[in-house]
């Protein structure tokens, strides 16, 4: 095995075609923390495999995140390729294990990359639980870039525009919003939160930015969906918990399972 990330990615990719039988992907779908049961929505499963049957991938370190990767027929006729869980950077492992599904992906054949993640709420002035937002943009507060040397990768639209316009033609009325992405794993200070209000932030969570980022180095297309699971910090009611997470997952499974089949119809 390699320790060059992009050439390990390769290597992923043709153990990910040869075990899953397909052999270029259009698409891929990354399901974060309450999405996984959305997942069966997408279509018809061709083969799904542990994440650890591929060179590179650390094995689930959350629960709810089944380290498993699927190969999906879709009604439209597309293959998706969708993992069920992701690492994330509070493991430890380091940036590159991080994004390496993405990486995997793109040199599996996806051009498109669709990245959910759970995240809190930091407008619940306007926002609701079990609420879809549209990622418009990030703030990546996490210290850490996938990206190492002198490649200065373009962010104007991190999350391409034509992706977002296409989820507003199936849902007019899902909102925007900027994810700020801190590295975890505790949640937020009620200050930090209030400091991510003012930074013009709308969610805040671990995740998505850094796989974003990757996937414009590698230029696939992003779109980003953050299922809002709980206020942020400090701006109302109770402590936050990761069952509570779940359990908002399994309630909106069908609405966001329905909402990616008709984006991954449409691509
Ligand atoms: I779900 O409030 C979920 N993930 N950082 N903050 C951060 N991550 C989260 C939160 C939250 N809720």
């Amino acid at each position: 095995m390699s320790n060059d990330p992009y050439a390990l990615a390769t290597e992923a990719a043709t153990a990910l075609k040869s075990a899953t039988g397909v052999d270029s992907f259009d698409v891929a779908l990354v399901m974060g923390s309450g999405w996984v049961p959305a997942a069966d929505a997408i279509g018809e499963t061709i083969s799904e495999i542990p994440v650890t049957d591929l060179p590179g991938f650390a094995p689930p370190a959350v629960a709810g995140h089944a380290g498993r990767v699927r190969a999906v027929l879709t009604g439209s006729g597309k293959v998706a390729l969708i993992f069920l869980g992701r690492t994330h950077l509070y493991e430890g492992r380091g940036v590159d294990p991080v994004v390496h599904g993405v990486r995997t992906a793109i040199k599996a054949g996806a051009g498109t990359i669709v990245l959910t993640n759970a995240a809190g709420g930091l407008r619940p002035e306007t926002q609701e639980v079990g609420e879809a937002v549209l990622i418009s943009d990030h703030i990546n507060l996490t210290g850490a870039n996938p990206i190492t040397g002198a490649t200065f990768v373009d962010l104007t639209d991190v999350y391409t525009p034509r992706l977002r316009d296409l989820v507003r033609e199936i849902e007019p009325s899902m909102a925007e919003g900027v994810y700020v992405a801190f590295r975890g794993p505790t949640y937020e200070t009620p200050a930090e939160v209030r400091m991510c209000r003012i930074l013009g932030g709308d969610m805040v969570g671990m995740s998505t930015a850094l796989e974003a980022v990757a996937a414009r180095e590698g230029g696939a297309d992003v779109l980003g969906i953050s299922l809002v699971t709980n206020p942020g910090a400090g701006l109302v009611g109770e402590p936050l918990n990761h069952e509570e997470v779940l359990e908002v997952g399994r309630a909106t499974a069908a609405r966001m399972g329905g909402l990616l089949a008709e984006v991954v119809g449409k691509l």
